[in-house]
Parts: C-alpha cells; structure tokens; sequence
C-alpha cells in the first residue's frame, strides 16, 4: 500500500504478553551490546551510541528481538500486500541518556542497490520502541517527492513511540534522527519489502539479510535458484 498516506504507527502493548516481550527484547539488547544488563549498558553510555545489525549484518536470532520484530510483521503485511512481505534485516540502535546529535535528513532508500530502489515504493521501515523514542523526525507526504532537500522540511514533526509501539514508514520518506540529552534510546529498525524486491538481491547480500529469520517454508519468498543457496547456507551456519 502506498497511498500517499502520513506514516502509520501500531501497538504491541497487547496486554501483558507483549510488555514481557519489550521487557525479554531488552535483556537480548543487553547480551548484544555486550553487557549484562540494560543499566550498565546505559551507563556505558554516557555519549556514544551503538548499533548492532544493518542491511548487510542481519544481527544474530535471538529470541526475544526476533519475537518483537515478528509482531510487526502483520502490520508490514498490510502496507506491503500480503503475499508479497518479506523481511529485508534489521538494526538495533541504543544510545546513552547523554548522548545527543542530530541526522540528516534523508531517504533511506538511496542507501540500497538500484535494483530495490525501483520497488522503492513497495517498502517500509518500522521503528519499534523498547524506551519510549521521540528521536525521529518525518516529513509527512515526502514519499512522493525524490531530493533530499524540501522548503516543507521546517514542518517535520517528531514522532513519539511509545515503549513497546512502532511506527511505519515509507522508505522513501525524508526522515532524520536528532536526540537530546536526557533519555536513553533503545529501539529497533527493521525492514520489510515486497518480494519483488527482495528477489532481486544478489545472493551474497540476499542470504545474510534472511539469516535465521526464515522459518520452515519461509524461503518460498526466495526465486528458486536462490532457495538451494539459501539452505546449503542455513546448514552451514547450524553445524
Ligand atoms: O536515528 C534515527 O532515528 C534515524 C535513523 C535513520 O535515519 C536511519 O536509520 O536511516
């Protein structure tokens, strides 16, 4: 679906499942950056920033980030078209109460091979908040447009996610990240895109994008040739 439409936000704070999921997501964080928990984590972190997993180093399977990631896939489905979602990767992003900067703006679609950016309209980034995030700023309708500069950019607005929400955005959407000192920034960005899209990855960016987030029959959004690689290489890595 790209209708044009200002970003769409969801909820996954579906009663106290979901909240153990945000609270499970953030003990995951913790191991991930390499601490034992998510305090030191934040006091490491006075001012620097870490983020763990990107397109092209799609961030181990761990269950509690591959749980909170899994509940945006429905709403993914529902902007993309349903047979047509595939999940592209993901990053972690944590940030220490102090640290503070503030991003370009930008399309995040430029950043990726020109193959998927003609499908550009067909994909979608989700914010997924474990600390309540009001770091990203959007410009509304910018979808439509292609530079990266805009006379409307004074009207961006940022986007407050709440903890255990995420917000939707169209990838071609002039976005930037700016945060203020005074809170810790602990979310989640993932990616989705039709399969047309995903298909036309070359093998070495496609297989580690897909690294333990296909389950049984997941790979039928891989073209065939693609499918045998994929799981000679899924062997590999589970010997
Ligand atoms: O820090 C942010 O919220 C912005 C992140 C961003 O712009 C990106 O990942 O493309």
């Amino acid at each position: 679906m790209d209708n044009g439409m200002p970003p769409a936000g969801f909820c996954i704070k579906n009663g106290l499942a979901s909240l153990d999921l945000v609270r499970v997501a953030r003990q995951e964080a913790a191991v991930l950056a390499g601490c034992k928990d998510m305090a030191e984590l934040t006091d490491d972190l006075c001012s620097r920033a870490v983020r763990i997993g990107a397109l092209e180093r799609h961030f181990p399977r761990t269950p509690g980030l591959a749980n909170v990631v899994d509940a945006a896939i429905p709403f993914a489905r529902e902007l993309i078209g349903t047979d047509s979602c595939c999940f592209l990767g993901s990053s972690l992003t944590i940030m220490g109460s102090s640290y503070s900067y503030t991003g370009d703006w930008h399309r995040d679609f430029s950043a990726v091979p020109s193959v998927f950016r003609t499908n550009a309209a067909k994909s979608v980034q989700v914010l997924l908040a474990l600390e309540e995030d009001s770091c990203l700023e959007l410009l509304p309708g910018s979808q439509m447009g292609t530079g990266t500069s805009s006379p409307a950019m004074c009207f961006g607005f940022k986007a407050t996610v709440p903890i255990g929400a995420g917000l939707f955005f169209n990838w071609k959407l002039l976005h930037r990240g700016q945060k203020l000192p005074g809170r810790n920034r602990i979310s989640i960005f993932a990616l989705f895109a039709c399969k047309s899209a995903a298909r036309e990855f070359a093998p070495a960016l496609a297989l580690p994008l897909l690294r333990g987030r296909l389950t049984d029959g997941g790979d039928a959004c891989l073209p065939k040739n693609l499918r045998a690689a994929y799981r000679n290489f899924m062997e590999d890595i589970s010997r």
